[in-house]
Protein backbone atom coordinates (compact mmCIF):
# COMPACT_ATOMS: atom_id res chain seq x y z
CA UNK A 1 0.00 0.00 0.00
CA UNK A 2 2.48 2.27 -0.63
CA UNK A 3 2.27 5.72 -1.91
CA UNK A 4 2.24 6.45 -5.09
CA UNK A 5 -0.20 3.72 -5.99
CA UNK A 6 -0.47 2.60 -9.86
CA UNK A 7 -3.89 1.79 -9.48
CA UNK A 8 -5.17 5.00 -8.03
CA UNK A 9 -3.93 7.51 -11.30
CA UNK A 10 -5.24 4.71 -13.68
CA UNK A 11 -7.93 4.53 -16.06
CA UNK A 12 -9.95 1.66 -16.40
CA UNK A 13 -11.89 0.30 -19.87
CA UNK A 14 -14.94 -1.57 -18.84
CA UNK A 15 -15.53 -3.69 -21.60
CA UNK A 16 -18.50 -5.92 -21.90
CA UNK A 17 -17.12 -8.66 -24.09
CA UNK A 18 -20.61 -9.84 -25.93
CA UNK A 19 -20.90 -6.49 -27.25
CA UNK A 20 -17.64 -5.33 -27.76
CA UNK A 21 -16.42 -6.41 -30.81
CA UNK A 22 -17.21 -9.94 -32.93
CA UNK A 23 -14.48 -11.36 -34.56
CA UNK A 24 -15.61 -14.49 -36.33
CA UNK A 25 -18.97 -13.36 -37.20
CA UNK A 26 -21.50 -15.76 -35.17
CA UNK A 27 -22.81 -12.47 -33.75
CA UNK A 28 -21.21 -12.03 -30.18
CA UNK A 29 -18.68 -9.85 -29.16
CA UNK A 30 -15.27 -12.40 -28.44
CA UNK A 31 -11.78 -12.19 -27.35
CA UNK A 32 -10.57 -11.64 -30.72
CA UNK A 33 -12.75 -9.17 -31.19
CA UNK A 34 -11.19 -7.11 -27.83
CA UNK A 35 -7.10 -8.47 -28.79
CA UNK A 36 -8.19 -6.34 -32.40
CA UNK A 37 -8.69 -3.55 -30.54
CA UNK A 38 -6.00 -3.72 -28.21
CA UNK A 39 -4.15 -0.64 -29.87
CA UNK A 40 -7.19 1.39 -30.02
CA UNK A 41 -7.55 0.93 -26.31
CA UNK A 42 -4.35 2.25 -25.68
CA UNK A 43 -4.90 5.10 -27.96
CA UNK A 44 -8.13 5.70 -25.95
CA UNK A 45 -5.78 6.57 -23.03
CA UNK A 46 -6.72 2.99 -20.94
CA UNK A 47 -4.07 1.81 -18.39
CA UNK A 48 -6.09 -1.49 -17.28
CA UNK A 49 -8.88 -3.33 -19.13
CA UNK A 50 -11.80 -4.81 -17.03
CA UNK A 51 -13.72 -7.36 -18.58
CA UNK A 52 -16.80 -8.53 -17.52
CA UNK A 53 -17.32 -12.19 -16.37
CA UNK A 54 -16.21 -14.51 -19.95
CA UNK A 55 -16.65 -17.82 -18.44
CA UNK A 56 -18.13 -20.54 -18.85
CA UNK A 57 -22.25 -19.75 -18.22
CA UNK A 58 -25.77 -21.09 -19.20
CA UNK A 59 -25.69 -17.10 -19.89
CA UNK A 60 -29.30 -16.56 -17.64
CA UNK A 61 -27.63 -13.21 -16.50
CA UNK A 62 -25.00 -12.58 -19.21
CA UNK A 63 -22.31 -14.59 -17.58
CA UNK A 64 -22.99 -13.30 -14.00
CA UNK A 65 -24.06 -16.45 -13.75
CA UNK A 66 -20.79 -18.75 -13.81
CA UNK A 67 -20.55 -22.35 -14.10
CA UNK A 68 -17.31 -22.69 -14.40
CA UNK A 69 -14.75 -20.04 -13.15
CA UNK A 70 -11.55 -21.67 -14.65
CA UNK A 71 -12.91 -22.02 -18.19
CA UNK A 72 -13.62 -19.53 -20.95
CA UNK A 73 -16.82 -19.87 -22.66
CA UNK A 74 -16.43 -21.28 -26.07
CA UNK A 75 -18.35 -18.18 -26.91
CA UNK A 76 -15.78 -15.43 -26.17
CA UNK A 77 -12.64 -18.07 -26.52
CA UNK A 78 -10.04 -19.50 -24.50
CA UNK A 79 -7.40 -19.45 -21.94
CA UNK A 80 -4.71 -19.35 -24.61
CA UNK A 81 -7.20 -16.00 -25.80
CA UNK A 82 -6.32 -14.59 -22.12
CA UNK A 83 -3.00 -15.51 -22.03
CA UNK A 84 -2.37 -13.72 -25.20
CA UNK A 85 -4.64 -10.95 -24.02
CA UNK A 86 -2.46 -10.30 -20.94
CA UNK A 87 0.61 -10.55 -22.92
CA UNK A 88 -0.14 -8.11 -25.57
CA UNK A 89 -1.32 -5.33 -22.87
CA UNK A 90 2.24 -6.25 -21.34
CA UNK A 91 3.60 -5.04 -24.51
CA UNK A 92 1.88 -1.83 -24.16
CA UNK A 93 2.69 -0.99 -20.45
CA UNK A 94 -1.27 -2.51 -19.66
CA UNK A 95 -2.90 -4.84 -17.18
CA UNK A 96 -5.88 -7.20 -17.30
CA UNK A 97 -8.86 -7.07 -14.49
CA UNK A 98 -10.99 -9.66 -14.26
CA UNK A 99 -14.77 -10.06 -13.05
CA UNK A 100 -14.80 -11.98 -9.68
CA UNK A 101 -18.81 -13.24 -8.93
CA UNK A 102 -18.57 -15.29 -6.07
CA UNK A 103 -21.72 -13.85 -3.91
CA UNK A 104 -23.27 -17.08 -6.25
CA UNK A 105 -22.36 -19.80 -8.68
CA UNK A 106 -24.84 -20.42 -11.78
CA UNK A 107 -26.74 -23.63 -11.48
CA UNK A 108 -24.92 -25.49 -13.49
CA UNK A 109 -21.86 -25.21 -11.51
CA UNK A 110 -20.34 -28.32 -10.86
CA UNK A 111 -21.07 -27.19 -7.21
CA UNK A 112 -24.30 -26.80 -7.53
CA UNK A 113 -24.98 -29.83 -9.27
CA UNK A 114 -23.41 -31.81 -6.15
CA UNK A 115 -25.10 -29.19 -3.60
CA UNK A 116 -28.42 -30.10 -4.61
CA UNK A 117 -28.16 -33.60 -5.16
CA UNK A 118 -28.68 -34.74 -1.77
CA UNK A 119 -28.85 -33.24 1.48
CA UNK A 120 -25.78 -35.08 3.16
CA UNK A 121 -23.66 -34.21 0.03
CA UNK A 122 -20.31 -33.00 1.20
CA UNK A 123 -21.35 -29.72 -0.82
CA UNK A 124 -24.81 -29.17 0.83
CA UNK A 125 -23.87 -26.80 3.22
CA UNK A 126 -21.73 -24.31 0.50
CA UNK A 127 -25.10 -22.97 -0.95
CA UNK A 128 -28.02 -21.36 1.73
CA UNK A 129 -30.88 -23.87 1.95
CA UNK A 130 -33.43 -23.67 4.59
CA UNK A 131 -36.74 -26.15 4.79
CA UNK A 132 -40.42 -24.21 3.81
CA UNK A 133 -42.31 -22.49 6.56
CA UNK A 134 -46.53 -22.98 6.45
CA UNK A 135 -48.47 -19.99 5.98
CA UNK A 136 -52.27 -19.77 8.09
CA UNK A 137 -53.81 -22.13 5.52
CA UNK A 138 -50.96 -24.63 5.48
CA UNK A 139 -49.27 -23.97 1.97
CA UNK A 140 -46.04 -24.05 1.58
CA UNK A 141 -43.87 -20.62 1.49
CA UNK A 142 -40.36 -19.22 1.50
CA UNK A 143 -38.29 -19.18 4.66
CA UNK A 144 -38.43 -15.79 4.63
CA UNK A 145 -40.20 -12.81 2.77
CA UNK A 146 -37.17 -11.26 0.91
CA UNK A 147 -37.47 -9.68 -2.96
CA UNK A 148 -35.51 -10.84 -5.47
CA UNK A 149 -33.51 -8.27 -6.96
CA UNK A 150 -35.12 -9.92 -10.37
CA UNK A 151 -38.44 -10.37 -8.87
CA UNK A 152 -39.91 -12.70 -6.98
CA UNK A 153 -38.90 -14.39 -3.84
CA UNK A 154 -35.21 -14.97 -2.84
CA UNK A 155 -35.56 -18.35 -2.37
CA UNK A 156 -36.16 -20.96 -5.17
CA UNK A 157 -38.37 -24.45 -4.02
CA UNK A 158 -36.17 -27.53 -4.91
CA UNK A 159 -38.18 -30.52 -5.47
CA UNK A 160 -35.42 -33.49 -5.25
CA UNK A 161 -34.79 -32.71 -1.51
CA UNK A 162 -37.60 -30.92 0.02
CA UNK A 163 -35.78 -27.54 0.78
CA UNK A 164 -35.52 -23.99 -0.82
CA UNK A 165 -31.91 -22.45 -1.48
CA UNK A 166 -31.80 -18.61 -1.66
CA UNK A 167 -30.79 -16.84 -4.79
CA UNK A 168 -30.88 -12.98 -4.47
CA UNK A 169 -30.64 -12.40 -8.60
CA UNK A 170 -32.01 -14.72 -10.85
CA UNK A 171 -33.47 -18.27 -9.70
CA UNK A 172 -29.91 -19.50 -11.60
CA UNK A 173 -27.82 -17.69 -9.90
CA UNK A 174 -27.63 -19.69 -6.20
CA UNK A 175 -26.27 -17.91 -3.68
CA UNK A 176 -22.82 -19.70 -2.20
CA UNK A 177 -22.68 -19.88 1.60
CA UNK A 178 -19.90 -17.78 3.07
CA UNK A 179 -19.93 -19.35 6.31
CA UNK A 180 -18.46 -22.28 5.49
CA UNK A 181 -14.88 -22.16 5.40
CA UNK A 182 -14.39 -24.75 2.43
CA UNK A 183 -16.26 -22.12 0.25
CA UNK A 184 -13.83 -19.60 0.44
CA UNK A 185 -10.75 -21.24 0.18
CA UNK A 186 -12.20 -22.49 -2.77
CA UNK A 187 -12.62 -18.73 -3.97
CA UNK A 188 -9.35 -17.74 -2.99
CA UNK A 189 -8.19 -20.53 -5.48
CA UNK A 190 -9.84 -19.04 -7.96
CA UNK A 191 -8.27 -15.95 -7.64
CA UNK A 192 -4.84 -17.35 -7.30
CA UNK A 193 -5.64 -19.06 -10.51
CA UNK A 194 -6.20 -15.48 -12.47
CA UNK A 195 -3.33 -13.63 -10.65
CA UNK A 196 -0.94 -16.53 -11.67
CA UNK A 197 -1.70 -16.24 -15.03
CA UNK A 198 -1.26 -12.44 -15.03
CA UNK A 199 -4.33 -11.20 -14.39
CA UNK A 200 -3.72 -7.56 -12.13
CA UNK A 201 -7.20 -8.11 -10.11
CA UNK A 202 -10.49 -8.08 -10.02
CA UNK A 203 -13.67 -6.09 -9.92
CA UNK A 204 -15.66 -7.91 -7.13
CA UNK A 205 -19.34 -8.53 -8.31
CA UNK A 206 -21.71 -7.45 -5.49
CA UNK A 207 -19.21 -8.31 -2.42
CA UNK A 208 -20.68 -6.62 0.19
CA UNK A 209 -23.41 -9.15 -0.38
CA UNK A 210 -21.68 -12.66 0.92
CA UNK A 211 -21.96 -11.86 4.81
CA UNK A 212 -25.67 -12.38 5.41
CA UNK A 213 -27.14 -11.29 8.57
CA UNK A 214 -28.22 -15.00 10.10
CA UNK A 215 -30.43 -15.14 13.91
CA UNK A 216 -30.26 -18.25 15.61
CA UNK A 217 -33.35 -20.93 14.85
CA UNK A 218 -34.20 -22.83 17.94
CA UNK A 219 -35.87 -25.87 16.16
CA UNK A 220 -32.49 -26.15 13.94
CA UNK A 221 -29.33 -25.31 15.99
CA UNK A 222 -26.87 -26.19 13.32
CA UNK A 223 -28.35 -24.07 10.88
CA UNK A 224 -29.18 -20.09 12.12
CA UNK A 225 -32.55 -18.45 10.43
CA UNK A 226 -32.25 -15.92 7.44
CA UNK A 227 -34.91 -13.02 9.86
CA UNK A 228 -37.58 -11.14 7.66
CA UNK A 229 -37.00 -8.16 6.53
CA UNK A 230 -39.50 -5.07 7.38
CA UNK A 231 -42.46 -4.36 5.22
CA UNK A 232 -41.62 -1.51 3.14
CA UNK A 233 -44.12 -2.25 1.01
CA UNK A 234 -47.84 -3.04 1.96
CA UNK A 235 -48.66 -4.28 -1.51
CA UNK A 236 -45.91 -6.35 -2.27
CA UNK A 237 -45.32 -10.37 -0.68
CA UNK A 238 -41.57 -10.43 -0.91
CA UNK A 239 -40.02 -7.63 1.02
CA UNK A 240 -36.89 -5.14 0.11
CA UNK A 241 -33.84 -7.09 2.37
CA UNK A 242 -30.58 -4.98 1.69
CA UNK A 243 -30.24 -4.40 5.12
CA UNK A 244 -29.92 -7.74 6.47
CA UNK A 245 -27.96 -9.16 3.51
CA UNK A 246 -25.47 -6.32 1.95
CA UNK A 247 -22.92 -5.20 4.60
CA UNK A 248 -23.33 -8.46 7.09
CA UNK A 249 -21.43 -8.95 10.40
CA UNK A 250 -18.72 -10.74 8.97
CA UNK A 251 -17.99 -8.89 5.86
CA UNK A 252 -14.69 -7.22 6.67
CA UNK A 253 -13.30 -10.28 8.45
CA UNK A 254 -14.06 -12.05 5.13
CA UNK A 255 -12.32 -9.37 3.13
CA UNK A 256 -9.24 -9.21 5.50
CA UNK A 257 -8.85 -12.89 5.30
CA UNK A 258 -9.16 -12.63 1.55
CA UNK A 259 -6.80 -9.79 1.73
CA UNK A 260 -4.25 -12.06 3.90
CA UNK A 261 -4.66 -15.38 1.72
CA UNK A 262 -4.09 -14.07 -1.54
CA UNK A 263 -4.09 -10.51 -1.95
CA UNK A 264 -0.65 -9.17 -0.21
CA UNK A 265 0.91 -11.98 -2.12
CA UNK A 266 0.20 -9.65 -5.29
CA UNK A 267 0.37 -6.37 -6.68
CA UNK A 268 -3.45 -5.83 -7.31
CA UNK A 269 -6.10 -3.59 -8.37
CA UNK A 270 -9.63 -4.71 -6.76
CA UNK A 271 -12.82 -2.84 -6.61
CA UNK A 272 -16.03 -4.01 -4.95
CA UNK A 273 -19.26 -3.50 -6.06
CA UNK A 274 -20.96 -2.21 -2.89
CA UNK A 275 -24.52 -1.56 -3.42
CA UNK A 276 -26.22 -0.30 -0.34
CA UNK A 277 -23.07 1.80 1.15
CA UNK A 278 -24.49 5.42 0.71
CA UNK A 279 -22.78 6.53 3.79
CA UNK A 280 -18.91 6.97 3.59
CA UNK A 281 -18.70 5.68 6.89
CA UNK A 282 -19.45 2.18 5.54
CA UNK A 283 -16.92 2.99 2.76
CA UNK A 284 -14.23 3.59 4.50
CA UNK A 285 -13.18 0.14 6.47
CA UNK A 286 -13.00 -0.96 2.78
CA UNK A 287 -11.09 1.04 1.43
CA UNK A 288 -8.77 2.51 4.43
CA UNK A 289 -5.25 1.40 3.46
CA UNK A 290 -5.14 0.48 7.60
CA UNK A 291 -7.69 -2.35 7.19
CA UNK A 292 -6.17 -3.65 4.08
CA UNK A 293 -9.30 -5.13 2.14
CA UNK A 294 -9.96 -3.54 -1.16
CA UNK A 295 -8.35 -0.66 -3.01
CA UNK A 296 -11.81 0.81 -3.94
CA UNK A 297 -15.55 0.61 -4.31
CA UNK A 298 -18.27 1.29 -6.74
CA UNK A 299 -21.13 2.67 -4.72
CA UNK A 300 -24.38 3.40 -6.16
CA UNK A 301 -25.16 6.76 -4.57
CA UNK A 302 -24.72 8.74 -7.77
CA UNK A 303 -27.10 6.59 -9.40
CA UNK A 304 -29.63 7.01 -7.12
CA UNK A 305 -30.26 10.45 -7.83
CA UNK A 306 -32.89 9.38 -10.26
CA UNK A 307 -33.96 6.20 -9.15
CA UNK A 308 -34.19 3.70 -6.16
CA UNK A 309 -31.31 0.70 -6.07
CA UNK A 310 -34.92 -1.84 -5.21
CA UNK A 311 -36.71 -0.43 -8.72
CA UNK A 312 -33.95 0.57 -10.59
CA UNK A 313 -36.05 1.37 -13.71
CA UNK A 314 -38.68 3.44 -11.97
CA UNK A 315 -36.98 7.14 -12.81
CA UNK A 316 -37.33 9.54 -10.57
CA UNK A 317 -36.43 13.54 -11.94
CA UNK A 318 -32.87 14.41 -11.91
CA UNK A 319 -32.10 17.50 -9.80
CA UNK A 320 -28.59 18.87 -10.49
CA UNK A 321 -28.47 20.34 -7.17
CA UNK A 322 -28.88 17.07 -5.34
CA UNK A 323 -26.40 15.47 -8.25
CA UNK A 324 -23.83 18.24 -6.68
CA UNK A 325 -23.92 17.03 -3.40
CA UNK A 326 -23.97 13.57 -3.82
CA UNK A 327 -20.50 14.43 -5.81
CA UNK A 328 -19.43 16.62 -3.38
CA UNK A 329 -19.48 14.52 -0.41
CA UNK A 330 -17.53 11.53 -1.97
CA UNK A 331 -15.18 14.02 -3.53
CA UNK A 332 -14.53 15.87 0.14
CA UNK A 333 -14.76 13.10 2.24
CA UNK A 334 -11.84 10.97 0.82
CA UNK A 335 -9.66 13.91 0.26
CA UNK A 336 -10.04 14.64 3.56
CA UNK A 337 -9.56 10.57 4.75
CA UNK A 338 -7.05 7.76 3.99
CA UNK A 339 -9.73 6.55 1.86
CA UNK A 340 -10.21 6.09 -1.71
CA UNK A 341 -12.71 5.60 -4.55
CA UNK A 342 -13.81 4.44 -7.72
CA UNK A 343 -15.06 7.32 -10.46
CA UNK A 344 -17.63 5.66 -12.22
CA UNK A 345 -20.67 6.93 -14.24
CA UNK A 346 -21.27 4.29 -16.97
CA UNK A 347 -21.00 0.30 -16.60
CA UNK A 348 -23.35 -2.34 -18.33
CA UNK A 349 -25.95 -1.67 -15.44
CA UNK A 350 -26.56 1.96 -16.46
CA UNK A 351 -28.11 3.73 -18.93
CA UNK A 352 -25.85 5.98 -20.94
CA UNK A 353 -25.29 8.93 -18.92
CA UNK A 354 -25.88 11.58 -22.11
CA UNK A 355 -28.90 10.19 -22.45
CA UNK A 356 -29.86 9.91 -18.80
CA UNK A 357 -28.57 12.86 -17.22
CA UNK A 358 -28.48 15.37 -20.25
CA UNK A 359 -29.83 15.28 -23.52
CA UNK A 360 -29.26 13.11 -26.56
CA UNK A 361 -30.84 15.44 -28.93
CA UNK A 362 -29.11 16.25 -32.11
CA UNK A 363 -28.87 19.57 -31.07
CA UNK A 364 -27.10 19.03 -27.39
CA UNK A 365 -25.72 14.99 -27.40
CA UNK A 366 -21.87 16.24 -28.61
CA UNK A 367 -21.73 18.61 -26.38
CA UNK A 368 -23.53 16.65 -23.54
CA UNK A 369 -20.82 13.88 -23.93
CA UNK A 370 -18.01 16.40 -24.10
CA UNK A 371 -19.01 17.52 -20.38
CA UNK A 372 -19.49 14.07 -19.37
CA UNK A 373 -15.93 13.73 -20.35
CA UNK A 374 -14.59 16.59 -18.93
CA UNK A 375 -16.84 16.66 -15.67
CA UNK A 376 -15.64 12.57 -15.13
CA UNK A 377 -11.94 13.30 -15.93
CA UNK A 378 -11.52 16.00 -13.55
CA UNK A 379 -12.97 14.10 -10.68
CA UNK A 380 -10.84 12.56 -7.72
CA UNK A 381 -10.64 8.78 -7.81
CA UNK A 382 -9.79 5.95 -10.40
CA UNK A 383 -11.37 6.52 -12.85
CA UNK A 384 -13.85 4.30 -15.11
CA UNK A 385 -14.45 4.59 -18.69
CA UNK A 386 -17.27 1.83 -20.29
CA UNK A 387 -17.22 0.75 -23.78
CA UNK A 388 -18.68 3.55 -26.07
CA UNK A 389 -19.23 6.51 -23.78
CA UNK A 390 -15.76 7.39 -25.33
CA UNK A 391 -18.39 7.99 -28.19
CA UNK A 392 -20.99 9.77 -26.73
CA UNK A 393 -23.36 6.38 -26.99
CA UNK A 394 -26.90 7.02 -26.25
CA UNK A 395 -29.77 5.07 -25.44
CA UNK A 396 -31.30 2.97 -26.91
CA UNK A 397 -34.11 4.83 -29.37
CA UNK A 398 -37.63 5.16 -28.45
CA UNK A 399 -39.11 3.65 -31.66
CA UNK A 400 -37.63 0.13 -30.86
CA UNK A 401 -39.77 -2.25 -29.36
CA UNK A 402 -39.81 -3.83 -26.30
CA UNK A 403 -38.90 -7.26 -27.56
CA UNK A 404 -35.70 -6.01 -28.36
CA UNK A 405 -34.86 -5.47 -25.04
CA UNK A 406 -33.54 -8.62 -23.73
CA UNK A 407 -31.83 -8.25 -20.60
CA UNK A 408 -33.90 -10.74 -17.62
CA UNK A 409 -34.27 -7.74 -15.69
CA UNK A 410 -36.29 -5.29 -18.25
CA UNK A 411 -38.36 -8.41 -18.62
CA UNK A 412 -38.86 -9.76 -15.73
CA UNK A 413 -39.63 -5.66 -14.39
CA UNK A 414 -42.36 -5.19 -17.17
CA UNK A 415 -43.74 -8.46 -16.75
CA UNK A 416 -44.41 -7.72 -12.96
CA UNK A 417 -45.68 -4.14 -13.47
CA UNK A 418 -48.36 -5.57 -15.42
CA UNK A 419 -49.85 -7.46 -12.77
CA UNK A 420 -49.10 -5.64 -9.81
CA UNK A 421 -48.52 -2.59 -8.11
CA UNK A 422 -44.99 -1.54 -7.65
CA UNK A 423 -43.76 0.64 -4.34
CA UNK A 424 -44.81 4.28 -5.07
CA UNK A 425 -47.07 4.21 -7.72
CA UNK A 426 -50.90 4.02 -6.91
CA UNK A 427 -51.80 1.66 -9.71
CA UNK A 428 -50.42 -1.17 -11.95
CA UNK A 429 -47.63 0.39 -14.45
CA UNK A 430 -49.07 0.42 -18.42
CA UNK A 431 -46.63 -1.68 -20.52
CA UNK A 432 -46.38 1.64 -22.17
CA UNK A 433 -45.62 3.42 -19.45
CA UNK A 434 -42.78 0.52 -18.64
CA UNK A 435 -41.30 0.67 -22.32
CA UNK A 436 -40.70 4.77 -21.75
CA UNK A 437 -39.09 3.70 -18.08
CA UNK A 438 -36.71 1.24 -20.08
CA UNK A 439 -35.66 3.63 -22.93
CA UNK A 440 -34.38 5.69 -20.07
CA UNK A 441 -33.09 3.60 -17.11
CA UNK A 442 -32.97 -0.13 -19.09
CA UNK A 443 -29.72 -1.89 -18.06
CA UNK A 444 -29.80 -3.01 -22.02
CA UNK A 445 -29.39 0.98 -22.75
CA UNK A 446 -25.60 0.02 -21.94
CA UNK A 447 -25.47 -3.26 -23.66
CA UNK A 448 -25.95 -2.17 -28.37
CA UNK A 449 -23.12 -3.55 -29.60
CA UNK A 450 -20.33 -0.74 -30.04
CA UNK A 451 -20.51 1.13 -33.18
CA UNK A 452 -16.79 0.79 -35.13
CA UNK A 453 -17.81 2.45 -38.53
CA UNK A 454 -20.76 3.18 -40.38
CA UNK A 455 -21.59 -0.24 -42.22
CA UNK A 456 -25.02 -0.82 -42.70
CA UNK A 457 -24.74 -4.19 -41.41
CA UNK A 458 -23.53 -4.19 -38.00
CA UNK A 459 -21.91 -0.91 -37.79
CA UNK A 460 -18.93 -3.08 -37.91
CA UNK A 461 -19.46 -4.87 -34.51
CA UNK A 462 -19.70 -8.09 -37.05
CA UNK A 463 -17.22 -8.33 -39.83
CA UNK A 464 -19.29 -7.79 -43.15
CA UNK A 465 -20.61 -10.78 -44.66
CA UNK A 466 -20.92 -12.57 -41.21
CA UNK A 467 -24.50 -14.62 -41.63
CA UNK A 468 -25.46 -14.62 -38.25
CA UNK A 469 -27.07 -11.33 -36.90
CA UNK A 470 -25.80 -9.24 -33.70
CA UNK A 471 -26.85 -10.72 -30.52
CA UNK A 472 -28.56 -7.69 -29.64
CA UNK A 473 -29.71 -4.91 -32.33
CA UNK A 474 -27.10 -2.72 -33.41
CA UNK A 475 -28.10 0.75 -33.35
CA UNK A 476 -27.03 1.33 -36.88
CA UNK A 477 -28.52 4.89 -38.07
CA UNK A 478 -26.57 6.02 -35.33
CA UNK A 479 -23.87 5.02 -36.87
CA UNK A 480 -24.38 6.43 -40.07
CA UNK A 481 -24.91 9.62 -38.66
CA UNK A 482 -21.09 9.66 -37.43
CA UNK A 483 -21.38 7.87 -33.88
CA UNK A 484 -18.49 5.21 -34.78
CA UNK A 485 -15.30 4.61 -33.66
CA UNK A 486 -13.57 5.21 -37.12
CA UNK A 487 -15.49 8.66 -37.94
CA UNK A 488 -14.82 10.31 -34.69
CA UNK A 489 -11.09 9.61 -35.09
CA UNK A 490 -10.58 11.15 -38.10
CA UNK A 491 -13.02 14.41 -37.02
CA UNK A 492 -10.51 16.69 -34.20
CA UNK A 493 -13.86 17.72 -32.68
CA UNK A 494 -15.66 14.41 -32.06
CA UNK A 495 -16.16 13.04 -28.97
CA UNK A 496 -14.14 10.40 -29.30
CA UNK A 497 -11.09 12.88 -29.37
CA UNK A 498 -12.13 15.21 -26.74
CA UNK A 499 -12.02 12.17 -24.39
CA UNK A 500 -8.56 11.20 -25.40
CA UNK A 501 -7.62 14.72 -25.04
CA UNK A 502 -9.28 15.30 -21.61
CA UNK A 503 -7.60 12.13 -20.11
CA UNK A 504 -4.19 13.51 -21.33
CA UNK A 505 -4.91 16.13 -19.65
CA UNK A 506 -5.63 13.95 -16.18
CA UNK A 507 -2.50 13.33 -16.47
CA UNK A 508 -0.29 15.77 -17.00
CA UNK A 509 -1.96 18.52 -15.49
CA UNK A 510 -0.84 19.78 -12.07
CA UNK A 511 1.06 16.44 -11.03
CA UNK A 512 -2.10 14.53 -10.46
CA UNK A 513 -4.14 17.39 -9.45
CA UNK A 514 -6.92 15.87 -11.15
CA UNK A 515 -6.96 12.64 -9.55
CA UNK A 516 -6.17 13.39 -6.29
CA UNK A 517 -6.61 17.46 -5.60
CA UNK A 518 -9.05 19.00 -3.41
CA UNK A 519 -12.66 19.69 -4.66
CA UNK A 520 -14.10 22.96 -3.72
CA UNK A 521 -17.87 23.16 -5.37
CA UNK A 522 -18.76 26.58 -6.37
CA UNK A 523 -22.28 27.72 -6.15
CA UNK A 524 -23.62 25.05 -4.97
CA UNK A 525 -27.43 25.98 -4.99
CA UNK A 526 -26.88 26.82 -8.56
CA UNK A 527 -29.82 24.58 -10.59
CA UNK A 528 -28.18 24.59 -14.15
CA UNK A 529 -24.58 24.59 -13.48
CA UNK A 530 -21.78 22.80 -11.95
CA UNK A 531 -18.86 24.46 -11.11
CA UNK A 532 -15.85 23.62 -9.20
CA UNK A 533 -12.20 24.10 -8.35
CA UNK A 534 -9.10 21.63 -7.97
CA UNK A 535 -6.29 22.58 -5.96
CA UNK A 536 -3.09 20.57 -4.79
CA UNK A 537 -0.67 22.08 -2.61
CA UNK A 538 1.34 24.58 -4.59
CA UNK A 539 0.49 23.30 -7.91
CA UNK A 540 -1.70 25.15 -10.51
CA UNK A 541 -5.39 24.97 -9.61
CA UNK A 542 -8.37 24.34 -12.33
CA UNK A 543 -11.99 25.85 -12.63
CA UNK A 544 -14.20 23.36 -14.26
CA UNK A 545 -17.78 25.04 -15.05
CA UNK A 546 -20.20 22.62 -16.49
CA UNK A 547 -23.41 23.67 -18.02
CA UNK A 548 -25.95 20.84 -17.78
CA UNK A 549 -28.85 23.18 -18.90
CA UNK A 550 -30.40 23.65 -23.12
CA UNK A 551 -29.49 27.32 -22.50
CA UNK A 552 -26.49 29.43 -22.20
CA UNK A 553 -25.84 30.28 -18.39
CA UNK A 554 -24.00 33.21 -17.42
CA UNK A 555 -21.59 32.39 -13.62
CA UNK A 556 -20.00 34.94 -12.17
CA UNK A 557 -17.04 34.25 -10.13
CA UNK A 558 -14.64 37.79 -8.94
CA UNK A 559 -17.59 40.38 -10.32
CA UNK A 560 -16.14 39.25 -13.43
CA UNK A 561 -18.40 36.97 -15.78
CA UNK A 562 -16.38 34.04 -17.32
CA UNK A 563 -18.49 31.40 -18.50
CA UNK A 564 -20.38 33.17 -21.80
CA UNK A 565 -21.64 30.59 -23.64
CA UNK A 566 -19.73 27.11 -22.78
CA UNK A 567 -22.31 24.44 -22.78
CA UNK A 568 -19.35 21.49 -23.73
CA UNK A 569 -17.78 21.61 -20.63
CA UNK A 570 -14.73 23.42 -21.72
CA UNK A 571 -12.18 24.43 -19.27
CA UNK A 572 -12.42 28.24 -18.72
CA UNK A 573 -10.13 28.84 -16.02
CA UNK A 574 -7.33 28.77 -13.97
CA UNK A 575 -6.57 29.43 -10.49
CA UNK A 576 -2.87 30.83 -10.08
CA UNK A 577 -1.83 30.43 -6.29
CA UNK A 578 0.98 29.40 -3.64
CA UNK A 579 -0.65 27.23 -1.31
CA UNK A 580 -3.79 25.12 -0.40
CA UNK A 581 -7.24 28.15 -1.05
CA UNK A 582 -9.23 27.81 1.73
CA UNK A 583 -12.49 29.61 1.05
CA UNK A 584 -13.71 30.53 -2.26
CA UNK A 585 -13.50 34.57 -1.60
CA UNK A 586 -9.47 33.61 -1.64
CA UNK A 587 -9.90 32.12 -4.70
CA UNK A 588 -11.95 34.52 -6.29
CA UNK A 589 -9.08 37.00 -6.25
CA UNK A 590 -6.74 34.16 -8.12
CA UNK A 591 -8.58 33.84 -11.16
CA UNK A 592 -6.79 33.59 -14.57
CA UNK A 593 -9.37 33.26 -17.32
CA UNK A 594 -8.18 31.32 -20.28
CA UNK A 595 -10.76 32.35 -22.68
O1 LIG B 1 -25.12 -6.01 -10.11
C1 LIG B 1 -25.48 -5.84 -8.78
C2 LIG B 1 -26.62 -5.05 -8.44
O2 LIG B 1 -26.69 -4.46 -7.39
C3 LIG B 1 -27.82 -5.11 -9.30
O3 LIG B 1 -28.95 -5.06 -8.48
C4 LIG B 1 -27.84 -4.02 -10.26
O4 LIG B 1 -28.08 -2.81 -9.63
C5 LIG B 1 -28.88 -4.35 -11.25
O5 LIG B 1 -28.42 -3.79 -12.42
C6 LIG B 1 -30.26 -3.92 -10.94
O6 LIG B 1 -31.11 -4.08 -12.06
C7 LIG B 1 -24.17 -7.00 -10.37
C8 LIG B 1 -23.83 -7.02 -11.83
O7 LIG B 1 -23.18 -5.84 -12.18
C9 LIG B 1 -25.06 -7.29 -12.61
O8 LIG B 1 -24.84 -7.22 -14.00
C10 LIG B 1 -25.55 -8.65 -12.23
O9 LIG B 1 -26.79 -8.90 -12.83
C11 LIG B 1 -25.70 -8.82 -10.72
O10 LIG B 1 -24.62 -8.28 -9.99
C12 LIG B 1 -25.76 -10.28 -10.37
O11 LIG B 1 -24.51 -10.88 -10.54
CA1 LIG C 1 -17.91 -13.97 -32.08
Amino acid sequence: FSEPAWWKEAVIFQIWPASFCDSNGDGIGDLGGVLSKVDYLKEVGADVIWLSPIYESPDKDMGYDVADYKKIADRYGSLEDVDKLISELKKRGMKLMMDLVVNHTSDQHAWFKQSRSSKDNDKRDWYIWRPAKRDERGNRVPPNNWVSFFGGSAWCWDETTQEYFLCLFTKEQPDLNWENEEVREAVYDIMRFWLDRGCAGFRMDVINEVSKTYVEDPSDPKRPALPDAPISDPNATYQAAHMLFCNGPRIHEFMREMHEKVLQHYDTITVGETPHAKHPSIVLPWVNPHSHELRMCFTFDLHDVDGDQQWPLIPRPFDLVTFKSIVNKWQAFFSAHNGWHANYLENHDQARSVSRWLSDAPEHRKQAAKLVAMMQTSFSGSLYLYQGQELGMKNIPKEWPIDDYLDVATINFYNECKDRTIKGLSSPATPEQVHEWAALKARDNARTPVQWNSSPASAGFSPDGARTKPWMRVQVEDAQQGWNATDEAQDPLSVLNFWKRALKLRKEVGGGLMVRGNFWIVKPEDPNVFAYVRNLGHEVSVLVVLNFSKDEQTVRLDGQTVNKSQQDGKLVGEFKGNGPCKTLEKLRSRVTILL
